[in-house]
């Protein structure tokens, strides 16, 4: 079997960050229960104050310095997962980077109050019950404003956190079409996956992954939402999954065309489609198996027609799959050749 190489999702630990909620009741209600011993009624007040804004800095700093380990991961996202979390995230990636960063590193702000703080209440002159409390007050719309940011990022992260790793080192086969078209029909035909088959057009609203072993050669196979014929800037969210599997996941690429056009696409407007795939991969090996042979008439060959519902052409094309990923592993030196060293295929410009 070949090596893996794997590219985790960075954006699965989203779903651990902690609400607005928790974040302000947790602080608050362990600074509220702090107390100091017994000690010199005129000094009490003084030490109160800077005990309670010293732990409540620590402890939002100590919360904070815990998560950034999920802002590196998605900093350092492949373009693969910048590209889905862009089809995902409103605004984007960047801005959803930028908010985490903010959410974050509010503790810096709180830490430069707490100096402030202390300087003051240090000073005979000052009360230092009102500075506490306003330092606290100052504190609870910091930690309010990161608290929505991160209440923002967590009602996406169940969407982020389902996208697929990105595996480098395994032969790819993306199946891409108009939607409708019987592309999950044929992934749960072709691999141990069962996939949702659908009653309606893009029923298909994310990147699932089956696989085909056979004798230690391993192959993914990606289930895509369909495509309409419209530029980039034109395409659905829903769609733009289905470009970034094309450009990043694609090693092979079966279109599937459904002739009896049934689901409203006919063949001139899935032909457009195809040549915009074929634009944006120019080259990436690609054929195209027109499905529902079972309702199409006359002699039909077996290596252009398949059948979801009867399971004609299926073997032939599971077997063409087969060859392909041998030849593909054949022609890598081993585990780090050319492609390996220089990461999953490249995603070639045009049309889509
Ligand atoms: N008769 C017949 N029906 C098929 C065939 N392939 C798929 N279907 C039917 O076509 C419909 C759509 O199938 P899906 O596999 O969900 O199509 P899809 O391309 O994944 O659809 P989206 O995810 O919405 O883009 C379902 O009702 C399937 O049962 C086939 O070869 N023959
Ligand atoms: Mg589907």
């Amino acid at each position: 079997m070949q090596e893996q190489e794997i590219i985790r999702n960075p954006f699965r630990e989203l779903a651990s960050l902690p609400s607005g909620a928790d974040l302000e009741n947790n602080l608050f209600r362990r600074v509220f229960l702090v107390n100091v011993g017994r000690i010199d009624r005129a000094d009490r007040r003084k030490v109160l104050a800077k005990t309670k804004v010293n732990l409540f800095a620590k402890l939002y700093r100590q919360k904070m310095q815990k998560l950034k380990h999920i802002y590196k991961e998605v900093e350092a996202a492949h373009l693969f997962h910048i590209d889905l979390c862009d089809a995902v995230y409103p605004s984007g990636y960047d801005k959803l980077l930028r908010e985490l960063g903010e959410a974050l590193d509010s503790y810096k702000v709180i830490d430069r109050l707490k100096f402030d703080s202390l300087r003051r209440i240090q000073d005979p002159s000052e009360n230092a019950d009102q500075l506490k409390k306003q330092f606290l007050g100052r504190c609870g719309s910091i930690v309010r404003r990161a608290g929505s940011k991160l209440d923002r990022i967590r009602s996406y992260s169940m969407q982020l956190g389902e996208l697929p790793d990105l595996n480098s080192s395994s032969f790819k086969v993306v199946v891409a079409g108009a939607p409708h078209v019987g592309k999950s029909s044929l992934v749960s035909n072709l691999t141990n996956r069962k996939l949702e088959i659908g009653t309606y057009p893009f029923a298909t609203k994310r990147i699932n992954a089956g696989d085909i072993v056979s004798g230690g050669t391993r192959i993914l196979v990606f289930d895509t939402p369909g495509l309409l014929d419209r530029p980039l800037e034109r395409r659905s969210s829903i769609e733009k999954k289905c470009v970034a599997a094309l450009r990043y996941l694609s090693d092979f690429i079966i279109f599937l065309t459904d002739p009896t056009e049934r689901a409203g696409y006919p063949m001139t407007y899935q032909w457009a489609i195809l040549d915009s795939v074929r634009t944006m991969m120019p080259a990436t090996k690609l054929i195209t198996i027109s499905t529902h042979a079972d309702e199409v008439p006359g002699p039909l060959a077996p290596s252009n027609y398949i059948s979801n519902k009867t399971g004609y052409g299926i073997p032939e094309l599971k077997q063409k799959i087969i060859d392909e990923a041998r030849e593909w592993y054949a022609g890598r030196r081993g585990p780090f050749s050319y492609r390996y060293a220089h990461g999953p295929s490249k995603p070639q410009s045009g049309h889509l």
